[in-house]
């Protein structure tokens, strides 16, 4: 029941998940243990230039030594859900062949504590962190690694199984794709029309192999987590309004919900090194029955016509389109805090893609934080979290079958091109001395969890 106002609060639905995300290379460090290998963000951090300040994950938050002290943290928090990422070359140091079991030792600690703290594991099979030695053979522009990553996801399953519900194939494979192939700004780096079409393609079907190889093995529940976003502009603008949303939503919805691509989407593919990495059959591989759609929600992107502009090197095809957020409140990143962005697209995709379940696997945002006596006041990030819930709520009382919330991030952590300038955590982190501090948003959504709903005459009220 969504009931409104019953005892003064904004409740949620019973068993609504409440939790937090974070990512392997953002929070592990640990980089040459127990016989990890290289990944592509390794090898990235390291070309100058790409990361502000040539920070690498090399020690990131510690977690790989410290998560017993970040799950009893999530355990204080009331979470009843963490989502992470399985480190690919911790499990299999060259991408493919021989398993390594001190990699897998680590993720099978960490769920057995999860579970003693009733904090149910959300793993992310694949967060950016390919193994170099597949990228030495052409990463994900290469087909063979689709076939590699459903061998990976088997191992992780074969080892974890017994104890995980919900698994997810791939986080945000429009970013790997085009932000690693097409602008370059994250690794590998390449910059390439035709390398981020058929990288993102490769994803979709590694994606539809690990996704089938999972539900032979008895995976309980599937998903796919990708970032989506309502494009959005003024009534002149709906050629580039379209154009932005298949490239960036549903190029990868369309092919994994419904068994197809956008016909808007291969054109431009077509224009940009070809279709040949489409083969007949991989369609009928990426559509596979999921249980869950995974959303990560930050903002909208707000696109305008404007004649004579080069393409956006991550959207190919963009000639003539600007990519402008209006005047208005951003945050640490410059993204514009948007929370109606978030109930539109939750309505959208209920009404577009009615079968499959909704969970929204990131949403938050970096502020610039500072320790004041041993606190961590954050009131734009309270404010931004109780605006996105209520967005949240607002879609559920219409229909949207949104059965979660994780928020990103439970930790400060090593924010990909921008090092550790950005801060996402509602865990401040002091990467000088690893010393964790809940900040007011974590108190205030371990008050939320624990009333599961908002208040009223509290935040947000506004
Ligand atoms: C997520 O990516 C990641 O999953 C997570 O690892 C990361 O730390 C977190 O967000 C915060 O960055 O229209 O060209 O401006 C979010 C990636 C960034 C993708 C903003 C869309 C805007 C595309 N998103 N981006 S553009």
């Amino acid at each position: 029941e969504t009931d409104e106002g019953r005892g003064g609060r904004l409740a949620f639905p019973d068993g609504f998940v409440w939790g937090a995300a974070t990512a392997a290379y953002q929070i592990e460090g640990a980089a040459a243990e127990d016989g990890r290998g290289r990944s592509i963000w390794d090898s990235f951090s390291r070309v100058p230039g790409k990361v502000a300040d040539g920070h690498t994950g090399d020690v990131a938050c510690d977690h790989y030594h410290r998560y017993a002290e970040d799950v009893r943290l999530m355990a204080g928090l009331g979470l009843a859900a963490y989502r992470f990422s399985v480190a690919w070359p911790r499990v299999r140091p060259t991408g493919s062949g021989p398993v390594n079991p001190r990699g897998l030792d680590f993720y099978d600690r960490l769920v057995d504590d999860l579970l003693a703290h009733d904090i149910a594991p959300y793993p992310t099979l694949y967060h950016w962190d390919l193994p170099q030695a597949l990228e030495d053979c052409g990463g994900w522009t290469s087909r063979d690694v689709a076939y590699r990553f459903a061998d990976y996801a088997t191992a992780v399953h074969d080892r974890l199984g017994d104890r995980i519900r919900t698994w997810t194939t791939l986080n945000e494979p429009w970013v790997a794709a085009f932000l690693g192939y097409g602008s370059g700004v994250h690794a590998p780096g390449r910059q390439s029309p035709a390398a981020a079409f058929r990288a993102a393609h490769h994803l979709l079907l590694g994606h539809g192999l690990a996704a089938s190889a999972l539900r032979a093995a008895g995976a309980a529940e599937i998903a796919l987590t990708l970032n989506l976003a309502p494009v959005i502009g003024p009534g002149d603008a709906a050629p580039a309004i379209a154009t932005v949303d298949g490239l960036l939503n549903r190029q990868f919805l369309d092919p994994a919900l419904r068994g197809s691509y956008p016909g808007d989407v291969l054109e431009i593919a077509a224009r940009h090194g070809g279709l040949d990495h489409i083969r007949d059959g991989d369609l009928e591989i990426i559509r596979q029955p999921l249980e869950l759609l995974g959303i990560n929600y930050y903002n909208p992107s707000f696109v305008s016509s404007a004649p004579g502009e080069p393409a956006n090197p991550a959207f190919p095809g963009t000639e003539g389109v600007r990519f402008d957020p209006p005047a208005g409140p951003t945050t640490a990143m410059d993204w514009p805090i948007d929370p109606a962005g978030l109930e539109s697209l939750l309505l959208r995709l209920s009404h577009d893609y009615p079968e499959v379940g909704l969970l929204v696997t990131e949403n938050g945002a970096a502020f610039d934080d500072v320790v004041r006596d041993g606190q961590v006041s954050d009131p734009e990030r309270v404010g931004y979290l109780d605006a996105h819930l209520r967005a949240a709520h607002a879609a559920i009382s219409a229909g949207a079958d949104l059965r979660g919330y994780l928020v990103w991030s439970l930790l400060d952590n090593f924010e990909w091109a921008y090092g550790y300038h950005k801060r996402f955590g509602i865990v401040y982190v002091d990467f000088a001395t690893q010393r964790r501090i809940p900040k007011e948003s974590a108190l205030w959504y371990r008050e939320v969890i624990g009333r599961n709903g908002l208040s009223y005459g509290s935040q947000g009220d506004r």
